[in-house]
Protein backbone atom coordinates (compact mmCIF):
# COMPACT_ATOMS: atom_id res chain seq x y z
CA UNK A 1 0.00 0.00 0.00
CA UNK A 2 1.61 3.51 -0.60
CA UNK A 3 2.29 5.82 2.33
CA UNK A 4 -0.08 8.00 3.16
CA UNK A 5 0.54 11.69 3.13
CA UNK A 6 -1.39 13.14 5.20
CA UNK A 7 -2.05 17.79 4.91
CA UNK A 8 0.08 18.40 8.09
CA UNK A 9 2.68 17.12 5.67
CA UNK A 10 1.74 17.94 2.68
CA UNK A 11 2.46 21.67 3.99
CA UNK A 12 5.33 21.25 5.79
CA UNK A 13 6.88 20.02 2.52
CA UNK A 14 5.54 23.13 0.32
CA UNK A 15 6.50 25.10 3.17
CA UNK A 16 10.63 23.53 3.35
CA UNK A 17 11.44 22.31 -0.08
CA UNK A 18 9.39 24.63 -2.09
CA UNK A 19 9.65 27.66 0.23
CA UNK A 20 6.08 28.37 -1.34
CA UNK A 21 4.01 29.35 2.36
CA UNK A 22 5.14 30.79 5.44
CA UNK A 23 4.70 28.78 8.80
CA UNK A 24 1.78 31.45 9.73
CA UNK A 25 0.20 31.05 6.10
CA UNK A 26 0.27 26.86 7.10
CA UNK A 27 -1.20 27.32 10.61
CA UNK A 28 -3.63 29.19 8.65
CA UNK A 29 -5.02 26.71 5.91
CA UNK A 30 -4.16 23.84 9.06
CA UNK A 31 -6.91 25.89 11.18
CA UNK A 32 -9.60 26.24 8.27
CA UNK A 33 -8.93 22.45 7.83
CA UNK A 34 -9.65 21.35 11.12
CA UNK A 35 -13.13 23.72 10.86
CA UNK A 36 -14.09 22.11 7.97
CA UNK A 37 -14.13 18.96 9.67
CA UNK A 38 -16.16 20.53 12.72
CA UNK A 39 -18.56 21.60 9.63
CA UNK A 40 -18.08 18.37 8.53
CA UNK A 41 -19.77 17.07 11.56
CA UNK A 42 -22.50 19.31 11.78
CA UNK A 43 -23.43 18.50 8.20
CA UNK A 44 -23.28 15.06 8.48
CA UNK A 45 -25.57 14.91 11.53
CA UNK A 46 -28.86 16.60 10.04
CA UNK A 47 -31.33 16.41 11.72
CA UNK A 48 -30.51 14.23 14.59
CA UNK A 49 -28.37 17.75 15.54
CA UNK A 50 -31.23 20.32 15.57
CA UNK A 51 -29.02 21.98 12.47
CA UNK A 52 -31.44 21.57 9.22
CA UNK A 53 -34.04 24.37 8.29
CA UNK A 54 -33.69 28.00 8.61
CA UNK A 55 -32.53 30.46 11.36
CA UNK A 56 -35.23 33.13 10.71
CA UNK A 57 -32.74 35.54 9.61
CA UNK A 58 -31.33 37.23 6.66
CA UNK A 59 -27.68 37.78 5.44
CA UNK A 60 -26.65 41.19 3.74
CA UNK A 61 -27.58 39.85 0.23
CA UNK A 62 -31.27 39.84 1.45
CA UNK A 63 -31.11 35.60 1.38
CA UNK A 64 -32.21 33.54 4.06
CA UNK A 65 -29.99 32.06 6.35
CA UNK A 66 -30.26 28.71 7.37
CA UNK A 67 -28.89 27.33 10.36
CA UNK A 68 -25.75 25.57 9.03
CA UNK A 69 -24.90 28.47 7.47
CA UNK A 70 -24.70 30.14 10.76
CA UNK A 71 -23.38 27.59 12.53
CA UNK A 72 -20.73 26.90 9.64
CA UNK A 73 -19.56 31.04 9.80
CA UNK A 74 -19.17 30.91 13.59
CA UNK A 75 -17.52 27.87 13.50
CA UNK A 76 -14.94 29.33 10.83
CA UNK A 77 -14.36 32.82 12.99
CA UNK A 78 -13.79 30.93 16.22
CA UNK A 79 -11.54 28.74 15.05
CA UNK A 80 -9.42 31.35 13.38
CA UNK A 81 -9.73 34.26 14.96
CA UNK A 82 -6.83 33.36 18.58
CA UNK A 83 -4.62 31.36 16.34
CA UNK A 84 -2.66 35.05 15.66
CA UNK A 85 -2.17 34.17 11.74
CA UNK A 86 -4.71 36.93 10.57
CA UNK A 87 -5.93 40.77 10.56
CA UNK A 88 -9.18 39.78 9.63
CA UNK A 89 -12.34 37.81 8.13
CA UNK A 90 -15.09 38.58 5.38
CA UNK A 91 -17.81 35.94 5.02
CA UNK A 92 -20.93 35.52 2.89
CA UNK A 93 -23.02 35.75 6.02
CA UNK A 94 -21.60 39.05 7.83
CA UNK A 95 -22.26 42.53 6.52
CA UNK A 96 -18.88 43.90 7.26
CA UNK A 97 -15.50 42.45 8.21
CA UNK A 98 -14.91 41.00 11.51
CA UNK A 99 -11.86 41.85 12.65
CA UNK A 100 -9.48 40.08 14.73
CA UNK A 101 -10.28 41.44 18.73
CA UNK A 102 -7.53 42.93 20.40
CA UNK A 103 -7.13 40.30 22.97
CA UNK A 104 -5.42 38.17 20.35
CA UNK A 105 -2.21 38.89 18.61
CA UNK A 106 -2.75 40.28 15.23
CA UNK A 107 -1.59 38.37 12.06
CA UNK A 108 -0.77 39.64 8.47
CA UNK A 109 -3.71 37.82 6.56
CA UNK A 110 -6.64 38.35 5.33
CA UNK A 111 -9.18 35.00 5.44
CA UNK A 112 -12.55 35.06 3.45
CA UNK A 113 -14.78 32.71 2.59
CA UNK A 114 -18.32 31.47 2.19
CA UNK A 115 -18.77 29.08 5.24
CA UNK A 116 -21.78 26.99 3.14
CA UNK A 117 -21.96 27.24 0.47
CA UNK A 118 -25.23 25.73 -1.82
CA UNK A 119 -27.55 26.91 0.89
CA UNK A 120 -30.62 25.20 -1.42
CA UNK A 121 -28.95 21.82 -1.27
CA UNK A 122 -28.38 21.83 2.62
CA UNK A 123 -31.98 20.58 3.80
CA UNK A 124 -32.25 17.77 0.89
CA UNK A 125 -29.07 15.86 1.54
CA UNK A 126 -27.07 16.92 -1.98
CA UNK A 127 -23.30 18.02 -1.42
CA UNK A 128 -22.52 21.46 -0.26
CA UNK A 129 -19.50 23.26 1.10
CA UNK A 130 -17.30 25.75 2.31
CA UNK A 131 -14.88 27.91 -0.13
CA UNK A 132 -12.03 29.81 1.36
CA UNK A 133 -9.62 32.44 0.18
CA UNK A 134 -6.26 33.78 1.30
CA UNK A 135 -4.72 37.35 1.11
CA UNK A 136 -1.93 38.75 2.45
CA UNK A 137 -2.81 42.80 4.15
CA UNK A 138 -0.91 45.29 1.53
CA UNK A 139 0.81 48.55 3.06
CA UNK A 140 2.08 49.05 6.40
CA UNK A 141 -0.88 51.12 8.40
CA UNK A 142 -2.06 50.77 11.23
CA UNK A 143 -5.50 48.50 11.56
CA UNK A 144 -7.26 46.71 8.94
CA UNK A 145 -10.56 47.86 7.20
CA UNK A 146 -12.59 46.52 4.13
CA UNK A 147 -10.53 48.34 1.60
CA UNK A 148 -7.66 45.84 2.61
CA UNK A 149 -10.14 42.74 1.33
CA UNK A 150 -10.07 44.46 -2.25
CA UNK A 151 -7.90 43.00 -3.90
CA UNK A 152 -7.57 41.37 -7.26
CA UNK A 153 -7.60 38.01 -6.94
CA UNK A 154 -4.08 37.32 -8.83
CA UNK A 155 -2.81 38.33 -5.39
CA UNK A 156 -4.36 34.73 -3.35
CA UNK A 157 -1.98 32.92 -1.66
CA UNK A 158 -3.97 30.00 -1.29
CA UNK A 159 -7.35 28.94 -2.27
CA UNK A 160 -9.88 25.93 -1.33
CA UNK A 161 -12.93 24.48 -0.96
CA UNK A 162 -14.33 21.54 1.29
CA UNK A 163 -16.60 19.63 0.14
CA UNK A 164 -19.75 17.61 2.25
CA UNK A 165 -20.49 15.16 -0.36
CA UNK A 166 -20.11 11.20 -1.06
CA UNK A 167 -17.16 12.23 0.80
CA UNK A 168 -15.83 14.96 2.56
CA UNK A 169 -12.61 16.29 0.93
CA UNK A 170 -10.41 19.16 0.68
CA UNK A 171 -9.37 20.62 -2.58
CA UNK A 172 -6.34 23.22 -2.10
CA UNK A 173 -4.14 25.64 -3.70
CA UNK A 174 -1.24 27.39 -2.51
CA UNK A 175 0.04 28.08 -6.09
CA UNK A 176 2.10 24.89 -6.78
CA UNK A 177 -0.60 23.31 -8.46
CA UNK A 178 -3.70 21.61 -7.00
CA UNK A 179 -4.01 18.96 -4.26
CA UNK A 180 -7.17 16.83 -3.06
CA UNK A 181 -7.08 15.56 0.01
CA UNK A 182 -9.82 12.93 1.76
CA UNK A 183 -11.16 13.02 5.20
CA UNK A 184 -10.09 9.64 6.66
CA UNK A 185 -13.19 10.02 9.35
CA UNK A 186 -11.64 6.97 11.42
CA UNK A 187 -8.35 8.82 11.93
CA UNK A 188 -9.60 12.10 12.25
CA UNK A 189 -6.74 13.51 9.19
CA UNK A 190 -6.74 14.94 5.95
CA UNK A 191 -5.04 12.07 3.54
CA UNK A 192 -3.79 13.39 0.26
CA UNK A 193 -5.50 11.82 -2.45
CA UNK A 194 -4.84 13.53 -5.53
CA UNK A 195 -2.15 15.72 -6.73
CA UNK A 196 -1.29 18.10 -9.75
CA UNK A 197 -5.25 17.70 -10.62
CA UNK A 198 -5.56 18.87 -15.00
CA UNK A 199 -8.73 20.00 -16.05
CA UNK A 200 -8.81 18.61 -19.99
CA UNK A 201 -8.72 21.61 -22.46
CA UNK A 202 -11.57 20.27 -24.15
CA UNK A 203 -15.47 18.69 -22.59
CA UNK A 204 -18.56 17.84 -23.53
CA UNK A 205 -20.33 18.56 -20.51
CA UNK A 206 -21.52 21.60 -19.56
CA UNK A 207 -23.38 23.27 -16.03
CA UNK A 208 -25.43 26.11 -16.58
CA UNK A 209 -28.92 26.48 -14.90
CA UNK A 210 -31.29 26.43 -17.61
CA UNK A 211 -34.42 28.06 -16.46
CA UNK A 212 -32.60 31.59 -16.45
CA UNK A 213 -32.91 30.87 -20.23
CA UNK A 214 -34.54 33.39 -21.43
CA UNK A 215 -32.53 36.26 -18.68
CA UNK A 216 -29.20 35.46 -20.98
CA UNK A 217 -27.48 37.87 -22.70
CA UNK A 218 -26.68 36.93 -26.78
CA UNK A 219 -23.38 35.22 -26.62
CA UNK A 220 -24.82 32.71 -23.80
CA UNK A 221 -27.94 31.92 -25.98
CA UNK A 222 -25.27 31.06 -28.70
CA UNK A 223 -23.02 29.25 -26.64
CA UNK A 224 -25.48 26.76 -24.93
CA UNK A 225 -27.51 26.71 -28.51
CA UNK A 226 -24.47 25.42 -30.41
CA UNK A 227 -23.86 22.88 -27.53
CA UNK A 228 -27.60 21.30 -27.82
CA UNK A 229 -27.83 20.89 -31.74
CA UNK A 230 -25.19 18.31 -30.91
CA UNK A 231 -23.13 16.22 -33.54
CA UNK A 232 -25.36 17.73 -35.83
CA UNK A 233 -24.57 21.22 -34.90
CA UNK A 234 -21.73 23.65 -35.23
CA UNK A 235 -19.76 21.51 -32.31
CA UNK A 236 -19.72 18.56 -34.14
CA UNK A 237 -20.38 16.37 -30.80
CA UNK A 238 -23.19 15.88 -28.78
CA UNK A 239 -23.01 17.23 -25.40
CA UNK A 240 -24.15 16.41 -21.94
CA UNK A 241 -25.88 18.43 -18.90
CA UNK A 242 -24.55 18.79 -15.20
CA UNK A 243 -26.20 21.52 -12.79
CA UNK A 244 -25.65 20.55 -8.51
CA UNK A 245 -26.83 23.78 -7.77
CA UNK A 246 -23.69 23.60 -5.08
CA UNK A 247 -20.46 25.60 -7.16
CA UNK A 248 -18.77 23.24 -4.94
CA UNK A 249 -19.70 20.36 -6.27
CA UNK A 250 -20.03 21.59 -9.92
CA UNK A 251 -16.67 22.85 -9.31
CA UNK A 252 -14.92 19.63 -7.88
CA UNK A 253 -16.56 17.38 -10.64
CA UNK A 254 -15.02 20.19 -13.67
CA UNK A 255 -11.26 19.38 -11.65
CA UNK A 256 -12.36 15.92 -11.61
CA UNK A 257 -12.80 15.47 -15.43
CA UNK A 258 -13.45 18.43 -16.77
CA UNK A 259 -16.48 20.72 -18.05
CA UNK A 260 -17.66 24.37 -18.21
CA UNK A 261 -19.55 26.17 -15.61
CA UNK A 262 -21.27 29.13 -16.40
CA UNK A 263 -23.25 31.60 -13.99
CA UNK A 264 -23.69 34.21 -16.71
CA UNK A 265 -25.11 37.78 -16.06
CA UNK A 266 -28.69 37.97 -16.22
CA UNK A 267 -30.79 40.81 -17.64
CA UNK A 268 -33.29 40.67 -14.39
CA UNK A 269 -31.07 42.66 -12.15
CA UNK A 270 -27.97 43.85 -14.67
CA UNK A 271 -26.39 46.14 -12.24
CA UNK A 272 -25.33 42.46 -10.18
CA UNK A 273 -23.27 41.67 -12.90
CA UNK A 274 -24.24 37.68 -11.81
CA UNK A 275 -25.21 35.84 -8.85
CA UNK A 276 -21.69 34.87 -7.85
CA UNK A 277 -19.90 36.75 -5.47
CA UNK A 278 -16.21 37.76 -6.54
CA UNK A 279 -14.03 38.12 -3.37
CA UNK A 280 -15.26 34.15 -1.37
CA UNK A 281 -16.81 32.08 -4.84
CA UNK A 282 -15.44 32.97 -8.10
CA UNK A 283 -11.84 34.55 -6.99
CA UNK A 284 -10.84 31.10 -5.27
CA UNK A 285 -12.85 28.89 -7.78
CA UNK A 286 -10.94 30.81 -10.36
CA UNK A 287 -7.34 30.17 -9.01
CA UNK A 288 -8.11 26.23 -8.32
CA UNK A 289 -9.21 26.09 -11.86
CA UNK A 290 -6.50 28.04 -13.44
CA UNK A 291 -3.69 26.03 -11.35
CA UNK A 292 -5.66 22.83 -12.94
CA UNK A 293 -4.52 23.94 -16.33
CA UNK A 294 -7.94 25.84 -16.92
CA UNK A 295 -9.42 28.94 -17.71
CA UNK A 296 -12.12 31.45 -15.48
CA UNK A 297 -13.62 34.76 -17.10
CA UNK A 298 -16.29 36.69 -16.53
CA UNK A 299 -17.52 36.25 -20.32
CA UNK A 300 -14.97 39.27 -20.78
CA UNK A 301 -11.75 39.54 -18.71
CA UNK A 302 -10.16 36.98 -16.59
CA UNK A 303 -12.02 37.06 -13.03
CA UNK A 304 -8.62 37.23 -11.27
CA UNK A 305 -7.69 40.15 -12.64
CA UNK A 306 -10.52 42.12 -11.53
CA UNK A 307 -10.43 45.17 -9.36
CA UNK A 308 -13.28 44.42 -6.71
CA UNK A 309 -14.76 47.59 -5.29
CA UNK A 310 -16.97 46.15 -2.87
CA UNK A 311 -16.62 43.29 -0.55
CA UNK A 312 -19.98 41.11 -1.70
CA UNK A 313 -19.50 42.41 -4.96
CA UNK A 314 -21.38 39.75 -7.61
CA UNK A 315 -19.70 38.56 -11.15
CA UNK A 316 -20.57 36.65 -14.18
CA UNK A 317 -18.65 33.33 -14.10
CA UNK A 318 -17.62 30.81 -16.81
CA UNK A 319 -14.94 28.61 -15.78
CA UNK A 320 -13.54 25.06 -16.60
CA UNK A 321 -11.62 23.46 -19.35
CA UNK A 322 -9.77 25.99 -21.31
CA UNK A 323 -10.98 25.59 -24.87
CA UNK A 324 -14.98 25.84 -23.96
CA UNK A 325 -14.20 29.07 -21.45
CA UNK A 326 -11.99 30.60 -24.56
CA UNK A 327 -15.00 29.67 -26.91
CA UNK A 328 -17.88 31.44 -24.58
CA UNK A 329 -15.30 34.47 -24.11
CA UNK A 330 -14.80 34.66 -27.67
CA UNK A 331 -18.79 35.22 -28.37
CA UNK A 332 -18.89 37.94 -25.71
CA UNK A 333 -16.54 40.17 -27.59
CA UNK A 334 -17.99 38.91 -31.32
CA UNK A 335 -20.86 40.28 -30.16
CA UNK A 336 -19.71 43.92 -29.13
P1 LIG B 1 -25.37 30.46 -2.03
O1 LIG B 1 -24.00 31.02 -1.72
O2 LIG B 1 -26.47 31.31 -1.48
O3 LIG B 1 -25.49 29.03 -1.69
O4 LIG B 1 -25.54 30.62 -3.64
C1 LIG B 1 -24.55 30.16 -4.47
C2 LIG B 1 -25.01 28.92 -5.20
C3 LIG B 1 -23.90 28.23 -5.93
O5 LIG B 1 -23.34 27.24 -5.12
C4 LIG B 1 -24.59 27.61 -7.11
O6 LIG B 1 -23.74 27.48 -8.22
C5 LIG B 1 -25.70 28.58 -7.38
O7 LIG B 1 -25.93 29.29 -6.19
C6 LIG B 1 -26.95 27.87 -7.77
O8 LIG B 1 -27.88 28.81 -8.17
P2 LIG B 1 -29.35 28.43 -8.66
O9 LIG B 1 -30.20 28.37 -7.44
O10 LIG B 1 -29.73 29.53 -9.59
O11 LIG B 1 -29.29 27.11 -9.37
MG1 LIG C 1 -22.29 30.76 -1.87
Amino acid sequence: MPKKISLTQYLVEQQREHGRIPSQLRLLIEVVARACKHIAIAVNKGALGDVMGSAGSENVQGEVQKKLDIISNEVLIEANEWGGHLAAMASEEMDTIHVVPNRYPQGEYLLLFDPLDGSSNIDVNVSIGTIFSVLKKVGHHHGVDESDFLQAGKNQVAAGYCIYGSQTMLVLTVGDGVAMFTLDREMGSWVLTSENVQIPADTKEFAINMSNQRHWAPPVTRYIDECLQGKDGPRGKDFNMRWVASMVADVHRILSRGGVFMYPWDKREPEKAGKLRLLYEANPMSFLVEQAGGMATNGRQRIMDLQPTRLHERVAVFLGSKNEVERATAYHAESD
